[in-house]
């Protein structure tokens, strides 16, 4: 669906439940991440890039402080609760919680809310490792924006968005999705400090195609493994001495290894060498060197799957069938928290059709899916596409 489409399906979703036409519309992306898995919680460096699949919101202020915002993606259902009010996590929907939490971490940095009529729809895959979820709650955060007096840079939205999914949806994730979907520059991805929270646009190269591979595999438990990998990783960084993984490097984790669980080690190693690979990335990128990027990200699938232990065979699997057609040329590797999910590869535009019929030939997952494959451009961020701010709030 092109962003045209779901705009205009957004849109009439609006029309039909509210009347009239949509004052505001704001959207905010998705995410791919080109390499630096697991790195962002370790205070450490990631290069992803927005991409072209996002979600859109439709809305109009209303004239009391009641926020009544309907799901065009979920058969049209609907939250409505009053601003001013406790805000309560549900058990259910999901979609819901993502906005209470950011409407309650907005509230909490003392912005002052105005109650809207809202229609929410997406075009990105969901659970699948795009950051759908990111989308929405930035999105969110970008319709609050369109407020006076909401000077919120992208980063602090990013920063509101991630204190939603951690604190009040409970998902303990780094920042990479948020910044990504608020800071993304078109044509280009992005080098993230994670601590420092510098963001640097680096250009795709335009021999260079991104293709995404969902391999329709998920997994139960993805939050728990990922709160596992979490915790190793901040063993190991107490052992270390120091704030987060971050601070170790090679030498370092050599040289004091003794001591540390081995598995926890094993954890630090991906982080460490992850990093490395990272900043070895947003050079090769910027250089448009597509063979060292070859290298860097199968560097990095070898070590999430050893080190990490966060693919399975499937995904294996779907990496070696795109790595057999680009050879040297491009690369590829897993994306996003594991387990399951999608890969991503940098492919030149004329080997494109030939990953994708091997793709369709080859690759089933177990429960005998084929891949969805998607070809991507490296999006803007989050951002507003109508504000008619002479609007009257509705009674
Ligand atoms: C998920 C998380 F939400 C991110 O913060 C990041 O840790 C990623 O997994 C792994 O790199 O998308």
């Amino acid at each position: 669906m092109t962003n045209e489409t779901l705009t205009a399906r957004v849109a009439d979703v609006f029309q039909a439940t509210f009347g009239g036409a949509a004052p505001i519309v704001v959207q905010a992306p998705g995410r791919v991440n080109l390499i630096g898995e697991h790195t962002d919680y370790n205070d450490g460096l990631v290069l992803p890039c927005a991409i072209d699949y996002r979600t859109v919101i439709a809305a109009r202020p209303r004239a009391d402080r009641t926020l009544r915002v309907v799901a065009a993606d979920y058969a049209d259902a609907v939250d409505e609760y009053a601003l001013d009010a406790p805000i309560e996590r549900l058990d259910a929907p999901m979609w819901a919680n993502y906005v209470r939490g950011v409407v309650r971490a907005l509230r909490e940095r003392g912005l002052a809310l105005q109650g809207f009529d809202v229609v929410i729809g997406g075009d990105v895959p969901q659970g699948a490792g795009l950051s759908s979820s990111a989308s929405l709650s930035v999105a969110v955060c970008r319709l609050f924006a369109t407020l006076p007096g909401f000077d919120l840079s992208p980063v602090e939205m990013a920063l509101v968005a991630q204190r939603a999914e951690n604190d009040f949806v409970g998902c303990k994730c780094g920042n990479m999705d948020q910044i990504s979907s608020a800071c993304g520059v078109e044509g280009h991805a992005l080098l993230i400090d994670c601590r420092s929270l510098d963001v640097q646009p680096v250009p795709v190269p335009d021999n260079a195609a991104i293709m995404i591979f969902n391999s329709h595999v998920t997994r139960g438990l993805v939050d728990s493994a990922y709160n596992t990998r979490r915790e190793q990783c901040e063993a190991a960084a107490r052992h270390f001495g120091v704030k987060a993984l971050r601070d170790v490097d090679l030498a370092m984790l050599d040289a004091q290894a003794d001591g540390l669980d081995p598995v926890a080690l094993q954890r630090a190693r991906h982080v460490v060498s992850e990093n490395a690979r990272v900043q070895d990335a947003a050079v090769a990128l910027q250089a448009g060197d597509l063979a060292r990027m070859g290298e860097l990200m199968a560097a990095s699938h070898a070590s999430m799957r050893d080190d990490f232990e966060i693919t399975v065979p499937a995904i294996d699997r779907l990496v070696e069938i795109v790595k057999d057609v680009i050879g040297a040329d491009g690369g590829v590797r897993m994306t996003g928290g594991g387990f399951g999910g999608c890969v991503v590869a940098l492919v030149p535009h004329a080997l494109v059709e030939r990953v994708q019929a091997a793709v369709a030939r080859d690759y089933r997952s177990p429960d005998g899916k084929q891949s969805t494959v998607y070809v991507c451009r490296a999006a803007a961020g989050a951002g507003t596409l109508r504000a008619d701010t002479g609007a009257q709030a509705a009674a």
